[in-house]
């Protein structure tokens, strides 16, 4: 990839090639609890069969199906690395089918820039036991949240509740619970 006398151009390259190798490092993980959906939107005859499709950058998870069900209760983990830069949450909900392709029931995302910043905070002021509120944050038409969404450090772990708004989709929320494990300590 270089050539061997290291001349300039190849110089800034290597320091290009390291710094990337470097932020693509993972450094934490990402809990996600994939809770609960509520009013869901019907697929079916008369209900659907929901799931839910979490994707950060190239990493992709899946709950499990919950048959006939509106208000569906999966209280799921999952779990993502973090690597720098860190991206978006998305998630997805679909309608299993057996003879055809899975329908669409609504599509949401979850900015976690508020999360690891607060992670970045508990690091800086050593929040360590009890329960401490960090941060709340409000929705608006920037985020997918469908009521305030608080931070809190719970023994040292920073924990993220939300209710995100289904988009794309005539109605449902889903509820989840973020949580950042060997949070970074820059
Ligand atoms: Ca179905």
């Amino acid at each position: 990839m270089f050539c061997s006398f290291l001349c300039s151009e190849c110089q800034v390259l290597k320091a290009i090639h390291l710094r990337n190798c470097i932020m693509r490092q993972p450094f934490g993980q990402l809990k996600v609890t994939v809770v609960q959906g509520k009013r869901l939107v019907i697929r079916d005859f008369k209900s659907s069969d929901p799931y839910v499709v979490l994707k950060l950058g190239n990493q992709m998870a899946k709950t499990k199906v919950i048959n006939s069900c509106l208000n569906p209760v999966w209280n799921e983990e999952h779990s993502l690395s973090l690597t720098e830069p860190v991206g978006v949450l998305s998630l997805e909900v679909f309608d299993k089918d057996r003879f055809k392709a899975d329908d669409k029931m609504g599509k949401a995302y979850l900015n976690l820039q508020p999360i690891i910043s607060a992670a970045r905070l508990r690091h800086l002021v050593h929040v360590s036991s009890g329960e401490t509120p960090l941060r709340k944050i409000i929705p608006d038409s920037e985020n997918c949240l469908a009521r305030e969404s608080s931070i809190i450090c719970i023994n040292g772990e920073v924990v993220q509740n939300v209710w995100l708004r289904l988009c794309e989709v005539e109605s449902g929320e889903i509820e989840l619970k973020v949580k950042i494990v060997d949070a970074p300590s820059r």
